[in-house]
C-alpha cells in the first residue's frame, strides 16, 4: 500500500487532487522557467516525520529538547550547501526565496534605506523593490532594467543610477533574465559607491553549481537563492555569506523573521545539496542550457522573436506581438494543448502584466524527464501552431492528444508511487 492509497482512504478528496496534479504534471509538458520536478529521495524526506518537530535555534543551539536528529539534518544541509556553493556559511532555514530576501534587507538596511534593483518590469522579482512588497514598502527603490536596443542589463547605465542614487543596497539577479549576469561588475559598481551587494540566484542556482554560470559567492555580501528551480530541491530559501556575516545572518533569520524551522523541507534540502555535489547533476544542468538554445532556435525559426535574441541561461522571453495575440491568450490556449508557460512582460511592455505581450519558457523541469533536442523542436512547432490558430480548441485538443503520447514515453522523476487510477486527461 503506498502512502497515497492510506490517504485515499482517510481523506479522499486531498488524495484525488495529488493524484490529479501527477497525472498534469505526467501527461503535461511542464515549460515553466522555476519549476522542476524533485527525486524520490527528495520526496521521501520532505514528507517525512521531521515535520513533527519543533526545533526553533540552530545546531546544538535550539530551544526545544529531542532536536538531536534534526541536528544531524541540518548540519548535513548546511555543511552540503556551503560545499556546493563555495561558500564560508550557509543558513538554510529560510521558508522561500522571499524571507532569505527579507532577511538579508531587514540584516543590512534601515527603513527609508536606497535600494537599487532590477524592477520586475524588466525581468526582476517583487521582493527587489516591487511598491506592493516589503521591499518596496519599507526602502526608497530605485530601479535599473535593460538596453532598449539589446535588452540587456546596460551596466553603465547602473553604474550611471548608483552613483546618481548612492545606494545602500544594491540588488543583482532576476526571475526573468535570459542572459548571463556579470557579478564582477556589479561589485565593482557596488564597491565604488560603498553599497551592499545582494546577489539573487534563485534562477540559476544550478548552473552556478554546476560552473555553467559565473558565482557571485565571495563577490556579493549576501548570495539568496530559492532550492527548487534549476537547482532541483523541495520548495524553499537559502542564504550564503561569509562567516563575519553569519551570525548577522542568523539572527536576522531567527528570531528576526522566522519562528520554527521546517526540518523536514531541512532535511530535503539537505538529500537536493547532496545530488547536486554528484556529477551528473552537472550533465544534468549541461542539457538544461542546450535544450533551452535548441528551443529557442526553434521557437525564432517558427516566426517568433526571442527577446534579446537568444538565452545563455535555462530560459527565454518570447515577443508574442508578430502574432499580434497576447500573453493571456497563448497561455491559455497552449494549457488547453498540455503545454505549461506563463505570460510574461517583454521589456518595455506596453500591456499590463496580467496581460502581457510575451511568454517565459524555461527547460530545467523537461530536462529533468529526459526531453532533448528532438523534443524541444516539436514542442516549438506545436507552440507555432497553437500561436498562429489561437482560437482553434480542437487543434488545441488535437494537440493535447498528441502530447500525452509523446510525455508517455518520459516519465516523471519522484513519481513511482503516485500511479493514477482515475486519470484526469
Ligand atoms: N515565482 C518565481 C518565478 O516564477 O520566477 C519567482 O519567485
Amino acid at each position: 500500500m503506498t502512502t497515497l492509497d492510506i490517504l485515499s482512504q482517510s481523506d479522499p478528496e486531498i488524495a484525488q487532487a495529488i493524484r490529479a496534479e501527477a497525472d498534469r504534471q505526467r501527461s503535461g509538458i511542464e515549460l515553466i522557467a522555476s519549476e522542476n520536478y524533485v527525486s524520490s529521495a527528495v520526496l521521501a524526506a520532505q514528507g517525512s516525520v521531521l515535520t513533527n518537530k519543533y526545533a526553533e535555534g540552530y545546531p546544538g543551539k535550539r530551544y526545544y529538547g529531542g532536536c538531536e536528529w534534526v541536528d544531524v539534518a541540518e548540519s548535513l544541509a548546511i555543511q552540503r550547501a556551503k560545499q556546493l556553493f563555495g561558500a564560508e556559511h550557509a543558513n538554510v532555514q529560510p521558508h522561500s526565496g522571499a524571507q532569505a530576501n527579507m532577511a538579508v534587507q531587514l540584516a543590512t538596511l534601515k527603513p527609508g534605506d536606497r535600494v537599487l534593483g532590477m524592477s520586475l518590469a524588466h525581468g526582476g522579482h517583487l521582493t527587489h523593490g516591487h511598491p506592493l512588497n516589503f521591499s518596496g514598502m519599507s526602502y526608497e527603490i530605485h530601479g535599473y532594467g535593460v538596453n532598449p536596443e539589446t535588452e540587456q542589463i546596460d551596466y553603465e547605465e547602473v553604474a550611471e543610477i548608483a552613483h546618481r542614487v548612492s545606494p545602500k543596497m544594491i540588488i543583482c539577479g532576476a526571475s526573468a533574465y535570459p542572459r548571463t549576469i556579470n557579478f564582477e561588475y556589479f561589485h565593482d559598481i557596488a564597491k565604488s559607491v560603498g553599497a551592499v551587494l545582494m546577489a539573487d540566484v534563485a534562477h540559476i542556482a544550478g548552473l552556478i553549481v554546476s560552473d555553467l554560470h559565473p558565482s557571485p559567492v565571495g563577490l556579493a555580501q549576501f548570495v539568496t537563492t530559492t532550492t527548487h528551480k534549476t537547482l532541483r530541491g523541495p520548495r524553499g530559501g537559502l542564504i550564503l555569506c561569509s562567516a563575519d556575516d553569519a551570525k548577522l545572518i542568523d539572527k536576522t533569520v531567527f528570531p528576526g523573521v522566522q519562528g520554527g524551522p521546517l526540518m523536514h523541507v531541512i532535511a530535503a534540502k539537505a538529500v537536493a545539496f547532496g545530488e547536486a555535489l554528484q556529477p551528473s547533476f552537472r550533465t544534468y544542468s549541461q542539457q538544461v542550457i542546450a535544450n533551452a538554445q535548441v528551443l529557442a532556435e526553434a521557437l525564432a525559426a517558427e516566426g517568433f522573436r526571442i527577446v534579446s535574441g537568444g538565452t545563455d541561461n535555462h530560459l527565454m522571453l518570447v515577443d508574442l506581438t508578430p502574432f499580434d495575440v497576447t500573453g493571456k491568450a497563448a497561455e491559455k490556449a497552449l494549457d488547453r494543448a498540455g503545454i505549461t508557460v506563463n505570460k510574461n512582460a517583454i521589456p518595455f511592455d506596453p500591456k499590463p502584466p496580467m496581460v502581457a505581450s510575451g511568454l517565459r519558457f524555461g527547460t530545467p523541469a523537461v530536462t529533468s524527464r529526459g526531453f532533448g533536442a528532438a523534443e524541444m523542436r516539436q514542442i516549438a512547432k506545436w507552440v507555432g501552431q497553437v500561436v498562429r490558430n489561437i482560437n482553434d480548441s480542437d487543434m488545441h485538443a488535437r494537440i493535447r492528444g498528441e502530447v500525452v503520447e509523446l510525455c508517455a514515453g518520459f516519465p516523471v522523476p519522484g513519481q513511482p508511487d503516485l500511479t493514477s487510477t482515475e486519470s484526469a486527461v
